[in-house]
């Protein structure tokens, strides 16, 4: 059996990680593969997010903060070390289901996931040859040039810390008019337009920074683009598919689509 493929879900606080899992595991159902859905958020408070294994079996927030009198913060970091001594168990209970992808939601609190070394032990331990990091740009964050950027850095610091391949996401697109759509498009495509739209307003600091951080992920070479999704209308799931095939074929052929889902 192939190895299967891993993609890891992360964006920025309420970006709308765990409702686009559920969609595109639907997606992927109903378009013939199966997933495996894994939930990485310890004080996640869905009670049925259609997870097939659950950190919560072995960490809850909640019962870290009551009893360790921590707070929610401190129960999150304390959280992020358990997960890691847990990371074999939720891994052979992965094992087990034997899907061909498996789908990771993490947890809301992006710097927790991206700065700590529980964290990087966990993906490390999760991953195999054929593992993506998809990363969600939140509309309300992405659509103006310093939010889009400051988004940009935050992907970069991802992909420089866990050292996997990965993609960017524009979450909810449905919420952008026509016209946004297309301008956010063009910022990812052509780092030209990005540039023109950053240094389009007075020069403040604000301003400045944000040229500055261009120039930066500018020389880490090109961005990639951003598929534009929309859990909600179920719509960019296949592009978001093949995006993350094309990431496990090493950027070689496209495996064909089984059948057609819903797109
Ligand atoms: N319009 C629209 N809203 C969405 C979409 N996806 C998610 N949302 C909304 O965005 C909010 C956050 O979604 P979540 O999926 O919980 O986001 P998250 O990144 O998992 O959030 P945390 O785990 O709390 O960080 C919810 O109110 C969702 O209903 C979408 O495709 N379109
Ligand atoms: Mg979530």
């Amino acid at each position: 059996m192939e190895e299967p493929g891993t993609v890891y879900f992360t964006g920025t606080a309420g970006a709308g990680k765990s409702t686009l899992v559920r969609a595109f595991a639907e997606w992927m159902r109903s378009a013939g593969y199966d997933a495996t859905v894994v939930n990485l958020d310890p004080g996640s408070e869905v009670e049925d997010g259609g997870f097939d294994v659950d950190i919560r079996e072995w960490v809850r927030l909640a019962d870290l903060q009551d009893e360790y009198g921590l707070g929610p913060n401190g129960a999150q970091v304390a959280a992020a070390d358990m997960i890691a001594l847990k990371i074999f168990e939720v891994k052979q209970a992965v094992q087990e289901l034997r899907s061909d992808y498996i789908l990771v939601d993490t947890p809301g609190q992006i710097e927790l996931f991206a700065f700590r070394e529980a964290s990087r032990a966990i993906v490390d331990a999760l991953s195999g040859d054929r593992s993506v990091i998809a990363f969600l740009f939140d509309p309300a964050l992405a659509r103006t040039p310093g939010g889009f950027v400051s988004l940009l850095m935050l992907s970069a610091t991802l992909e420089f810390r866990f050292r996997l391949p990965l993609v960017n996401v524009l979450a909810k697109s449905d919420v952008l008019t026509p016209e946004q759509l297309a301008e956010i498009s063009a910022w990812a495509d052509e780092p030209g337009q990005l540039y023109e739209a950053v240094t389009r307003d007075a020069p403040t600091p604000d301003v400045q920074l944000s040229t500055e951080l261009f120039r930066a992920i500018e020389n880490m070479g090109p961005l990639g683009g951003v598929v534009p999704t929309s859990a909600k209308e179920t719509t960019g799931l296949e592009a978001f598919y093949q995006s993350c095939q094309r990431v496990f074929a090493g950027g070689e052929d496209l495996e064909p689509s089984q059948a057609s889902g819903p797109e």
